[in-house]
Order: structure tokens, then sequence, then C-alpha cells
């Protein structure tokens, strides 16, 4: 009999797998009070996140977007990190070789104390000139006059927008995780921005079991092993005491 919403069939794959994956969004930071993007609470100012998360929206209107990061980072810097994220820190301390792949750009895993963080999308915190690519951390920046470089370009946050390319180190480490995971976990993300969205079906592909953590239905629900419903940060802390207490008790 299961103990709790996770199966014993993923229990005891977490117990003897070798890597485990765990791909993050929006939805693992919500519970510490930053919104998420899509949805009820996705709009800021009637913006959808696709008008302004571009480079052509940035550079049509670069104080708009400018004040959208800001106030976005004003955020971020006042909450905490949550139990969804803490017990994804502990999970790393679990199993032998596991990282979070995440497509979260506010560095709570980090602050939660997880070490094998990959940042698909860059991170909020820094931010890098147009013209010459240099990048800044930790501007100090609240004025009217638009930030820029020495070299006279404009800055512009360290994240990566619609229709750009994502890190490339990055990426190959999702991918080389994705394919060689045991078991893959993706947790609040709505699994429609690619190529990140592809991710939990392409470990699947290669033989890794799926489990999917929201409190809704995805595109990728239906091709899932295992969808548990509901809240991150409530779920995350049982699945690691259930495994915890399975590799106490040596079953
Ligand atoms: C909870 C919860 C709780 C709530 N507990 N759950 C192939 C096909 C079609 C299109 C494309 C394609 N390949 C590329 C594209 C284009 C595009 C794309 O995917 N478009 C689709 C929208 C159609 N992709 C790109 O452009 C990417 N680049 C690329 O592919 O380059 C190659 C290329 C270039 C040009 C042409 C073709 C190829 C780049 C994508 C960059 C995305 N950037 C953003 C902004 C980052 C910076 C910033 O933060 O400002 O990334 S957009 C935004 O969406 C952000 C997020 O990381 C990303 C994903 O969102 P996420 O995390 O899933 O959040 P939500 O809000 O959508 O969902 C939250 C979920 O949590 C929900 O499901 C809730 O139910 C759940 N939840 N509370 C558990 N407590
Ligand atoms: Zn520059």
């Amino acid at each position: 009999m299961p103990q709790g919403p996770f199966s014993e069939e993923l229990i005891g794959r977490l117990k003897s797998a070798q890597r485990v994956a765990a791909l993050t969004g929006a939805g693992i930071s919500a519970e510490s009070g930053v919104p998420t993007f899509r949805g009820q609470d996705g709009l800021w100012k009637r913006f959808r996140p696709e008008e302004l998360a571009n480079f052509d929206a940035f550079l049509r209107n670069p104080s708009l977007v400018w004040e959208w990061y800001q106030y976005r980072r004003r955020i971020i810097r006042e909450v905490r990190p949550n139990p969804g994220h803490a017990a994804l820190a502990q999970l790393e301390g679990l199993v032998p070789d596991f990282a979070v792949i995440t497509q979260n750009v506010d560095g709570l895993h980090q602050r939660a104390g997880s070490r094998k963080v990959i940042e698909l999308h860059g991170n909020i915190h820094r931010n890098r000139c147009i013209q010459c690519g240099k990048v800044v951390e930790d501007l100090e920046w609240e004025g009217d006059e638009l930030p820029h470089c020495r070299c006279g370009g404009l800055l512009r946050p360290d994240v990566v927008w619609f229709g750009e390319l994502l890190p490339e180190e990055a990426l190959a480490q999702a991918y080389l995780y994705t394919r060689t995971s045991d078991v893959f976990l993706t947790i609040g993300t709505s699994a429609v921005v690619q190529p990140a969205a592809s991710l939990p079906l392409e470990a699947k592909e290669y033989g890794a079991y799926v489990v999917e953590v929201n409190i809704e239905s995805t595109p990728i629900t239906p091709w899932v092993d295992e969808h548990v419903r509901g809240r991150a940060g409530e779920l995350l802390p049982k699945l690691v005491e259930a495994l915890a207490r399975s590799k106490r008790e040596g079953r």
C-alpha cells in the first residue's frame, strides 16, 4: 500500500536510482510568493509574458520591460525559499547524483541549498550589455535613466527571451541528465515553453520513470508515469520523508 501521495513504485525506483533529475517551473516558487507566468496570476498590468519577454519588445519599449524586471526583482529579493525548494535540496543528499534543471530565474533553489542547479533561462540578478555582451551583476539601479554599460550599450536582464537560444552549456547538461536519469520529476511547470517542455518526454523515451507534480493537468500529463496533483511545497517534503524512511528501514 502506498504511504502517502506517491507510489511505492516511485519510492523503490528512487531508492535504487543512480541519477535523478527534477525539472522545475514557476509553480515551485509560487508558494514563496513569486507570481507564475500563466493563468490567473500571470498578468502584470494586463501584459502577457509573451509580450514582454522578447527582444523586440525590449527594443520598442525598454523602460516598460525594465519596469517589469525591477518589479519582479523586488519581489524575489523579499521572499524566501519554501518547503518545496528545501525538499529538493534534501533529495540531493539522498541519491548518488541529483540535479535540478530549472526554468526559474529567481535563484531560490540555490538559496535553499541545492548545489547542482542547471539554469535554462538565465538569472534575473544578472544583466548584460546588448552591445558588447559584458555581464554586470548586482546592479544598483532605481532611477529614471535606463542603465547602460561602460561601452554605451543598453543593459538588459541576463535571461532567455522568446526566440533566443538557451545557454549552450546549461542545455547540454540538461540533456545529459534528461537522457541518463533513472527518475525524472517535472514540478510546477505548465510544460508549454520549448525546449524545456519536451525534456520530460525525452527522459521517458530514454527510459526514465517520469513523475509530474502540479496543481493541475498539463499537456504532458497523459504521457507521464505518475501525475501527483497538489502543491509542490506540501508534496515534495512528503516524498523526501517517504524516501528517507524507506532507506532507514532498508525496505
Ligand atoms: C504549481 C503550484 C504549486 C502553480 N505547486 N504547481 C517548438 C514548437 C513551438 C514553439 C517553439 C518551439 N521551439 C521554440 C519555440 C518558441 C518558444 C516557445 O516555446 N513558444 C511556446 C510558448 C509556443 N521557445 C523559445 O523561444 C525558446 N528558445 C528557443 O527555443 O530557441 C531556439 C529557437 C529560436 C527561434 C525559433 C525557434 C527556435 C526560449 C524560451 C524562453 C522562455 N523565457 C521565459 C522568460 C524567462 C525570463 C523571465 O523570467 O523573465 O521563461 S517565458 C516564461 O515561461 C519563463 C518560464 O521559465 C517559462 C515557463 O513557464 P513555467 O515555469 O512553466 O510557468 P507557468 O506560469 O507557465 O506555469 C506554472 C505552473 O505551475 C502551472 O502549470 C501551474 O498549474 C503550476 N503551479 N502553483 C505545483 N504551488
Ligand atoms: Zn557594453
